[in-house]
């Protein structure tokens, strides 16, 4: 008898990472995760707290996570001392193919009878392919799965007809049906992230590790709020651009969360801790009223913790006042992802601003008070050459030398890959891509290669995959001198992260001697298992991506009030 009615996992992106020896690359410097991508969607937590309000029981694992905490960590024992009813496991960004794909087997080997069901973006792009693996029984698409994901589950409890289920793909015997995919609500308001859930699933199973987001959220604990599904930007390389939506999700338009919604979001994190709130995507795309009506809302609430603003494009500058204004402690991230502006209109979108009008921006938001400000480029755009790349890394120059060390630049290469859906990924030719994969399974195989340099399912006619790899480790090694040279980082930080670059170079120079070698050598032997040191933190110090922490980062009497609930009702 099931005793949790979803058990929802998080894979690794690689399953058996801990043995093998692959040089990821810096490809997740710029986020909270390792390489290893463990953090889990925020849709987690949307689809828990939609089930537990209907009465039933949802328990989350970060299999990567608890993969990452301990060698000893093993998979199917752990499985093997749950019973769930049914055993939901994400496929949202594309570099969990491979995770995803193992864990299945895993479970269902634990678990035979129980059915597996996957979802998230990549799942919905994949679904024929993903629906034809044995070990997968249900794929659910769509961007909000809360409600079918309610239905399915009580239709596999009652065992009425499958057919009626939108949004489902699944098998029967060997017969494969593609339910139409008509779930696509044009409100968010009935998805709520509880933040306290995950103090109560830590609680309920005795078990903190598991609901961790990633590693060393409880130092660094940063939160996060999403304020709309879709998008009316054409980003060339994003999976959820404008058209990469209305035709992965169906998604023809962008839909926000009404404001009440995210207000009380944000209350219910800060009851909980001190953490700064990330809001996901640019307000103003929701048009000025809605945007203000945000802001409203925050000086009303009166919330402390640190907000962190997004713009994809230049805001107003009268916005910026009326943050000021209604916020105390904020801060902006800003991607204009090359300060080549002929780069960026290549990219598409977002470019359509001049560096006058962002930097005018710039200072000031900084004359306000913006706590931080932090500025990020990206390398494998279509248009962009290695001598683009440098010069974005001179521009980054420009910006230190205005003399704000609240100011902060980042830059990190696309992958490892081009979003598939998106409309680089559909139309190569088109926008100068060249792919090294399409299926889902030709992305198993590349992220079981040896080097990032050959897991990369991309190159553009501008630059080969050698080269973005060059441009990356070139950009890194000047940008990070500059940081030290702008008292951005402190010279120790900056030094051991030129050491670690300079080992990941070396590293690659060898394993480049090596190809085509069929046996391991030395050179694998010295990268088995390992994650972090030639991976994590080479290009930029994971570090700078937080915000100063307290003492105490959760608020300890909410955690007792919850803890109480959780244990005596
Ligand atoms: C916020 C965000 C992040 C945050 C993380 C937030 C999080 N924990 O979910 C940060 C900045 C850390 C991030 C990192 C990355 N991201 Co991101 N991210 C987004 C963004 C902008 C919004 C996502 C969001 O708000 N979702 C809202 C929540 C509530 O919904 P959800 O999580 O999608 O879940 C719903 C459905 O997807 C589905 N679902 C999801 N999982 C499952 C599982 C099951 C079993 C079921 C039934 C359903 C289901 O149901 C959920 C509930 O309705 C999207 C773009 C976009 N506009 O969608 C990109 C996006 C999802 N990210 C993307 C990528 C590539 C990445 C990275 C791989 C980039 C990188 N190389 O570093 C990393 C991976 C991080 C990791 N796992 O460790 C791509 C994915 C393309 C693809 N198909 O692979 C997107 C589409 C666009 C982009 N390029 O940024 N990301």
């Amino acid at each position: 008898m099931a005793d949790i009615d979803l058990l929802l996992l998080h894979p690794p992106s690689v399953y058996d990472f801990r043995k093998r020896a692959i040089l990821y690359g810096p490809v997740s410097d710029l986020i909270p995760s390792s390489t290893v991508f463990e953090m889990y969607p925020l849709g987690f937590l949307t689809m828990a707290s939609y089930l537990q309000a209907r009465g039933l029981k949802v328990r989350i694992v970060n299999l990567a996570l608890r993969m990452m905490k301990s060698d000893h960590f093993d998979v199917a024992r752990f499985l093997a001392k749950l019973r769930p009813a049914v055993i939901g496991i994400d496929l949202h960004w594309l570099p969990h193919c491979h995770g995803a794909l193992e864990i299945a087997r895993i479970a269902k080997q634990v678990h035979p009878n129980v059915p597996v069901l996957m979802g998230g973006l990549s799942s919905t792009y994949y679904h024929e392919e993903l629906i034809t693996y044995p070990d997968v029984d249900y794929v659910l698409r769509g961007d909000s799965t809360e409600a079918p994901l309610h239905q399915l589950l009580l239709t596999l409890r009652s065992g009425g007809p499958l057919a009626a289920i939108p949004n489902l793909t699944w098998k029967q015997d060997t017969q494969i049906n593609i339910n139409p995919l008509t779930y696509i609500p044009d409100t968010l308001d009935n998805a709520d992230l509880r933040p306290d859930q995950m103090v109560e699933m830590a609680i309920r199973y005795r078990d903190t590790k598991s609901i961790m987001p990633f590693d060393g959220w409880t130092k660094n604990p940063i939160t996060v709020v999403f304020s709309v599904k879709g998008c009316s930007y054409e980003c060339v390389t994003c999976g959820s651009s404008q058209t990469a939506c209305s035709h992965v999700t169906r998604r023809k338009k962008p839909v926000f969360r009404s404001p009440a919604s995210m207000i009380k979001n944000m209350q219910d994190i800060s009851r909980l801790t001190y953490a700064p709130i990330f809001i996901v995507g640019d307000l103003l795309q929701g048009g000025p009223d809605y945007a203000r009506e945000i802001l409203i809302g925050l000086r009303e609430a009166k919330i402390n913790n640190e907000i962190v603003f997004e713009f994809f494009t230049v805001p107003p500058l009268a916005f910026l006042e009326d943050i000021a204004a209604s916020v105390r402690h904020w801060s902006i991230e800003f991607s204009p992802e090359s300060h080549d502006q002929a780069v960026r209109e290549a990219q598409g979108g977002e470019g359509e601003y001049d560096n006058a009008t962002m930097e005018a921006m710039f200072t000031e938001a900084l004359r306000l008070g913006c706590s931080r400000l932090d500025i990020f480029f990206m390398i494998g755009l279509p248009t962009q050459t290695h001598a683009s790349v440098m010069a974005s890394i001179d521009y980054c120059e420009h910006l230190f030398s205005l003399g704000d060390p609240r100011l902060s630049c980042f830059i990190s290469p696309m992958g490892p890959f081009i979003d598939p859906g998106s409309r680089g990924f559909e139309d190569p030719e088109r926008f100068g891509y060249v792919l090294f994969a399409r299926t889902l399974e030709e992305h198993r195989q590349l992220l079981l290669q040896r080097s990032w340099e050959q897991i990369l399912n991309y190159a553009t006619i501008w630059m080969t995959r050698a080269e973005l790899v060059d441009a990356t480790y070139d950009a890194g090694e000047r940008l990070n001198a500059l940081k030290m040279t702008h008292g951005r980082i402190s010279r120790r930080r900056g030094t051991r992260v030129a050491q670690r670059l300079h080992e990941a170079r070396e590293l690659r120079a060898r394993l480049d001697q090596e190809i085509g070698q069929p046996s391991p050598s030395a050179t694998s032997g010295a990268l088995e298992g390992e994650i972090a040191r030639f991976s994590t933190s080479t290009i930029c110090d994971k570090r700078e991506l937080f915000w100063p922490t307290h003492l105490l980062n959760f608020k300890v009497t909410e955690i007792l009030r919850i803890a109480w609930r959780v244990l005596w009702h």
